[in-house]
């Protein structure tokens, strides 16, 4: 069992990464923050302590995949991705720049170590899921790991592949759910109302486990800022890969984690912090950096 110290580094990492996505939205004037902020901790678990990668060699055959379906992510990844080595955290700046690597969502033409385009939400599961079938097919043996998000989940080509993922026995795919309770704006205008309705998830009281564990997959429920709880799962997952039985693990979230006033708040789902906004958020992170 691993004790709290050992988490210590990635917790310092992900802070680190919280800082640079906020900054780097402010500093290119547009950008998700919300979301970035609730996934951190697990991509920061799947990069640095879970995923078997060469940032040097992205195209390493054997390689473990990771597709962030929820493309609109996608700075905390390129974030990660960057303290990782896989490129420069200089060029975190040129986010969602014309000509620039780093897009405001996932362009696999562009990246070497992204595995799929995403961005248009729901996607991303079913090319997690061919390519999970793909090796299989040709024998290797690495993992693929895919996140999608809570308000993605109404997305009906995420069941299709929730569906069919356990028929094809695919130990070797990992769906993460980051459910942060939280999606863009909520429900359509209803009369009278001057507000576009709840911002909740549809999923409060549905048994979505239940509903996972049914469609066959081993589902685990994690809490997913802690690290005591998200490396063992992912790593169960992984040691998992040779079995007949997908796994989905449900980690419970907050949308804005780490910054008290962006926390749970639909607001932040895309916002840019101003200069004030930025000095409180290096103070509540912890961070050194100088404020863009
Ligand atoms: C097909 C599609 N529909 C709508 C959007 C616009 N959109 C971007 S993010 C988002 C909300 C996603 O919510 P969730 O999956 O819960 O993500 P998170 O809370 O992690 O940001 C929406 C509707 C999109 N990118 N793709
Ligand atoms: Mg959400």
């Amino acid at each position: 069992m691993s004790g709290e110290a050992d988490f210590k580094p990635l917790a310092e990492l992900a802070q680190r990464g919280r800082w640079l996505v906020i900054s780097t939205v402010a500093g290119s004037g547009a950008g998700h923050v919300g979301g970035p902020f609730s996934a951190m901790d697990l991509m920061v678990s799947l990069y640095f302590r879970v995923m078997k990668v060469r940032p040097e060699e992205p195209h390493w055959p054997e390689r473990d995949r990771f597709i962030l379906s929820k493309g609109h992510s996608a700075i905390g990844q390129y974030t990660v991705m960057a303290l990782r080595g896989y490129l420069p955290v200089e060029e975190l700046k040129t986010f969602d720049k014309g000509r620039s690597r780093l897009q405001g969502h996932p362009d696999v033409t562009k990246l070497p170590g992204l595995e799929t385009s995403t961005g248009s939400l729901g996607q991303g599961l079913s090319v997690g899921l061919g390519i999970a079938l793909g090796a299989r097919l040709r024998g290797q043996h690495f993992h693929t790991f895919v996140m999608i998000g809570d308000g993605e989940l109404q997305e009906g080509m995420i069941w299709e592949a929730l569906h069919v993922a356990p028929r094809y026995k695919l130990g070797n795919l990992t769906t993460i759910l980051d459910w942060n309770g939280l999606q863009q704006f909520g429900w359509l205008l209803r009369p009278g109302q001057k507000h576009r309705g709840d911002r909740r998830d549809p999923w409060d009281s549905v048994d979505l486990k239940g509903i996972f564990e049914r469609l066959g997959w081993r589902v685990q429920e994690i809490d997913g800022h802690d690290f005591s709880q998200i490396v063992p799962a992912l790593e169960a997952a992984k040691a998992s890969g040779s079995s007949d039985q997908p796994t989905l693990i449900i980690a419970r979230t907050v949308k804005g984690k780490g910054v008290h006033f962006a926390e749970g708040k639909h607001e932040w789902h895309s916002k840019v912090a101003t200069k004030e906004e930025l000095n409180i958020v290096a103070a509540e992170l912890g961070v050194e950096e100088a404020v863009l």
